[in-house]
């Protein structure tokens, strides 16, 4: 909460062309593709650099992303310290494992490289550029977003401020201000609910060579990894479980039971150095655009990590509204920022229907049918035996191409 504040105090007034709410990934790229296009920007983050440096998230990066970060000069670590995956194994109820080779079916490859790490390298590039990021940025309100003088008001170090732009870019997650600054009668919601989340945890231990995501009666199980010292794991677990309930040596014996014997024996155990448990939702809000307000990332979807889509889905929509800005103050035409919304929903909707999709696969839900599990089991089946089946999951997996300005048609 900000210190109180003296009404008679005037606010700073600051001045900028595009405002972004949010020093998450979705935020920071953002301002760092503006900054490249020679577009002005300035960031507002409620909490400390520090914080936001501190969160354990995604791990795995689309080929689009990897491109992408490349591209724009973010892809030196990631490259060195990144490790490119042809595909991902999935095992299930103690059978042999089948691998997905992505790499075979269409070319590409993707990336576990920690959220963590590209924060580290955003944060970099901010102080290599003098980026203007406010951190600590309390009580951030907008105003004005479908006028033609919108403004953001914050507090900072207990002096209230204003910052006058002329759009202002919704980065700033799930639960932050800027959705709710959709009027109710324009914004519509769609979400859906699982009943059950993800412990993970972090440990100093050597990770299995691929990705292995396990269906097995007692739940879902995911291996995963950060480095060649640095393993990520997950296990299915009821939305009442505690972490103070899992000691490492339960979590280790449980994940090791929810893979086959073959796998376990190699999963090498430590202790953990981060746990942590989160919900599965699966949530959009359209459109992603209301007067000179854009939202972007996690403020306008989540999906349920199963798919490893939410930080890729961040940077599609950074990517296009970056786009689209760079057009306007290129060219004074607002087209693709009036198409920005459809396209970004377009790959929203993608992804949110490939993470619906694997959660249903890979997880057991409390209250399916002996027919629900017959049914999971065979499209099992058919996902290990089929290579038409292989190729649709890798397609997605993978991550579809960005679209390019005329849409998906003009090819
Ligand atoms: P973020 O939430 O990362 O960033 C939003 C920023 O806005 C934050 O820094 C926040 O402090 C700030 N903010 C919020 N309210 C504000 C306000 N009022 N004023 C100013 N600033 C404000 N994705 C995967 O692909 N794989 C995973 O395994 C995975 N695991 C996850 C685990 C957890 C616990 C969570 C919450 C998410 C996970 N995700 C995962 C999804 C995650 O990676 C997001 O997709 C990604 O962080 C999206 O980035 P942003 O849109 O920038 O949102
Ligand atoms: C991770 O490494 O955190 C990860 C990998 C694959 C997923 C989700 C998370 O589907």
């Amino acid at each position: 909460m900000s210190p109180p504040r003296n009404p008679s105090v005037k606010p700073i007034i600051m001045k900028t062309q595009v405002a972004i709410i949010g020093g998450g990934p979705a935020g920071l790229l953002l301002s760092h593709l503006l900054h490249q296009a020679g577009v002005d920007s300035v960031v507002l983050e409620h909490r400390s650099r520090a914080q936001v440096q501190s969160r354990i998230r995604a791990g795995v990066l689309e080929q689009g992303t990897v491109d992408l970060l490349r591209r724009c000069g973010l892809g030196e670590r990631m490259d060195r310290e990144g490790h490119a995956h042809d595909g991902m194994q999935v095992a299930w109820a103690g059978r042999e494992s089948f691998f997905i080779d992505v790499r075979k079916h269409l070319g590409k490859r993707f990336v576990a490289y920690g959220q963590t790490q590209i924060q580290e390298d955003l944060h970099a590039a901010c102080d290599a550029r003098s980026a203007r990021v406010v951190h600590e940025a309390m009580d951030v309100a907008l105003h004005g977003v479908a006028s033609a003088h919108p403004y953001v008001s914050f507090v900072h170090a207990g002096q209230p401020q204003r910052l006058d732009c002329q759009f202002i870019a919704g980065c700033d997650g799930f639960h932050g201000v800027s959705r709710r600054a959709i009027p109710a009668s324009v914004l519509r919601e769609f979400e859906k609910v699982y009943p059950f989340g993800w412990l993970g945890i972090l440990s100093e231990t050597p990770p299995l060579p691929d990705i292995v995501y396990a269906n097995h009666p007692r739940g879902f199980a995911l291996a995963s990894m950060r480095s060649p010292t640095l393993s990520r794991y997950y296990l299915q677990v009821p939305l009442d479980t505690r972490t103070e309930d899992w000691p490492d040596e339960r979590f280790w014996n449980e994940l090791k039971a929810r893979y086959p014997r073959e796998l376990a024996e190699r999963i090498a155990t430590g202790p953990s150095i981060e746990k942590s448990i989160a919900p599965l939702r699966s949530y959009v809000a359209e459109p992603m655009r209301h007067g000179q307000l854009f939202l972007a990332g996690d403020a306008a979807h989540i999906v349920p990590p199963t798919g490893a889509k939410g930080l890729n889905l961040a940077v599609s929509d950074v990517f296009y509204l970056s786009r689209a800005l760079a057009h306007f103050y290129g060219t004074g035409s607002s087209d693709l920022l009036d198409g920005y919304s459809d396209m970004a929903l377009r790959r929203v909707w993608a992804s949110v229907r490939t993470s619906w999709y694997l959660t249903n696969l890979l997880h057991r839900f409390p209250d399916s049918t002996a027919f629900d599990q017959r049914a999971q089991e065979h499209e099992l089946e058919y996902l290990r035996s089929s290579p038409a089946a292989q190729l649709a999951l890798a397609e997605q997996y993978a991550g579809l191409p960005f679209e390019p300005v005329g849409g998906p048609h003009t090819g």
